[in-house]
């Protein structure tokens, strides 16, 4: 018997609260059907590409008195891309709600993420397996990876070892990469006549899988509560020893909301957001000259001190930096075939043939970078085609430009601070957290309402929970057809087919709450201080969700 702590004892004995629709019973519910949708952009060409599964109507379920059981059935589950809080509730949700429809149902677990479908490799979750990860972090339960399924050879190889197991359905657990993979799969088996189902979950902790009908991804609330505790304790060490000024990068590949929410549950001095950046078209030299006025502004008052959030996409939105990655992606894919660039040892080597293929202005932008920036954007894309923006070291770029710029300043007599600075990332801390109770109650749903969708039948939707903001058992259960969130974009130098990201909103009410606020923040010590989870105590405290959810739902 492995050790457990004191806290790991304690939640394993958590009841996850569920919708009452969905604690009614699995076997009273009724299927409801809404609206038929549409592709949120480019319908023409995603109803071409999704000829089976397209159009379908959004769904809700309500309760009858009546309980019906359906004939016995296999159903896989598949954890994919990065980890979030509340995976293993989700999993345990499907099961028991499996469980409870039909003892016989059977629940079987791919492992390490999409490959473990393509190449047959699964355990048999059973009562034992899940009671053991019941509210815990992590995804080790099956693991899980970046795989994309895409191509036929491995469609067939997963109808292949679906049909051994006399799997009929299968749930992937994962962001819009993940779902957007959910959706090719569902469509394939739809235009085979497998009869294999396939439901989606809206994971991230980046919060960016979400629209009118999934109002969060699952692991965001935890993560920024993560986070903001690990900011504001360095928040009253910079106000206790006064001296450093901290550049705090945090994790959320793309969109903002991580920073923008941790700045909202912290009131850091300054918070970054891509989103405004891109849209104000700022140049890396202007983010870097907002920085330093307020870094000079507060040295005027003896302040050399202060915290900076850098949400980790930012680099890909500066539009100058942008352009050039576009150019760079497309470039790196052709430079894969060069027998130059594939022998080029050093990075001075690769940085010239970079040079020359680039276009000028491009060049020019990729040149103005430090080496170690230069070197880390032409690592490897992840499986999806993305800059892996996890291993970019923005939160350096900046201090080592502020600091060049606050040379000057001092130089010309404008400024006599002292700068000294201290750089951070927060991001892999936060993912396999204990979820929170919320995370705790709304993925053990989605993964209960996942098996609801399946069991009637339906295919090609992601589970859908909402009113998030209302107390548990008025949740909303139903699901969203998943082409209803697809557009086109360029992968890998091609127009596909994904799942759009859902960015920060800067004529939305979590953005406005910081515009309205920064100045303030910025100039004084207005920090607040989250402190660490609380699993247990007052509902105020240990049940309340993210300042993003809250005022987006005022
Ligand atoms: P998902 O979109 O798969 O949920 O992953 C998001 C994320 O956590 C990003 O915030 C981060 O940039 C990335 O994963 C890191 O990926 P990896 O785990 O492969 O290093």
């Amino acid at each position: 018997m492995k050790k457990l702590s004191p806290l790991q004892k304690e939640r394993l004995n958590y009841q996850p609260k569920l919708p009452s629709v969905l604690a009614n019973g699995i076997n009273k519910l009724v299927l409801k059907q809404g609206e038929k949708t549409q592709s949120v952009a480019d319908q023409k060409e995603i109803q071409e590409l999704f000829k089976n599964s397209y159009g379908m109507p959004t769904v809700t379920f309500e309760t009858s008195d009546k309980e019906e059981k359906r004939p016995a059935k296999n159903i896989g589950v598949i954890l994919s891309g990065g980890q979030a809080p509340g995976g293993h509730n989700v999993i345990a949700g499907i099961f028991d709600a499996l469980k409870q429809a039909n003892p016989e149902n059977k629940l079987y677990g791919f492992l390490g993420g999409p490959s473990g479908i393509i190449d047959g490799k699964y355990i048999e979750l059973t009562e034992d397996i899940i009671n053991a990860y019941r509210n815990t972090g992590g995804f080790d339960i099956i693991g899980s990876g970046r795989t994309k399924l895409e191509t036929e050879e491995q469609f067939e190889k997963a109808l292949n070892v679906c049909k051994n197991l006399n799997v009929t359905g299968i749930v992937i657990i994962g962001g819009d990469d993940s779902n957007t993979n959910a959706a090719l799969l569902a469509e394939w088996f739809l235009a085979k006549n497998a009869g294999i189902q396939v439901i989606g979950c809206p994971k991230t902790i980046d919060g960016d899988l979400k629209n009118e009908q999934i109002e969060v991804s699952f692991g965001f609330d935890t993560a920024t509560k993560t986070y903001a505790e690990l900011v504001g304790n360095i928040q009253r060490d910079a106000n206790s020893a006064k001296k450093y000024w901290h550049f705090i990068k945090l994790m959320g590949r793309s969109a903002s909301h991580v920073a923008l929410e941790v700045g909202l549950q912290t009131h850091p001095n300054i918070t970054l957001v891509s989103e405004e950046v891109e849209a104000k078209k700022m140049s890396l030299a202007q983010v870097v000259d907002m920085i330093t006025k307020v870094v000079v502004a507060r040295a005027e008052k003896g302040k050399n001190f202060g915290i900076v959030l850098v949400p980790e996409g930012l680099i890909e939105f500066i539009p100058e930096v942008k352009a050039m990655i576009a150019n760079l992606n497309d470039k790196l894919a052709e430079l894969e075939k060069d027998e130059a660039y594939k022998k080029a040892s050093t990075d001075a080597e690769k940085f010239e043939i970079i040079t020359k293929n680039l276009e000028p202005e491009n060049a020019k932008v990729f040149n103005s970078l430090p080496a170690m920036i230069k070197a880390q954007l032409l690592m490897d894309r992840d499986p999806h085609g993305n800059v892996q923006v996890s291993r970019i070291d923005t939160e350096k770029l900046l201090i080592a430009m502020v600091r060049e710029q606050l040379n000057k300043l001092k130089a010309e007599g404008k400024y006599n601070g002292k700068f000294s600075d201290l750089a951070h990332f927060f991001g892999y801390e936060g993912r396999c957290a204990f979820p929170s109770n919320f995370d705790a109650d709304y993925c053990y749903a989605l993964g209960f309402n996942a098996f609801a969708l399946m069991n009637f039948g339906l295919t090609g939707y992601i589970s859908s929970i909402r009113n998030l903001t209302a107390p548990a058992k008025d949740w909303v259960a139903g699901g969203i057809p998943l082409t209803m969130m697809m557009n086109m974009e360029k992968r890998h130098g091609e127009m596909k087919p994904v799942i759009k990201k859902a960015l920060v909103e800067i004529d939305g009410p979590v953005f406005k709450y910081l515009q309205d606020h920064r100045e303030e923040w910025a100039n004084n010590e207005e920090y607040l201080f989250p402190g660490a989870i609380q699993y247990f105590g007052p509902s105020e405290v240990a049940d309340i969700t993210t300042r993003t959810l809250a005022l987006e739902k005022a």
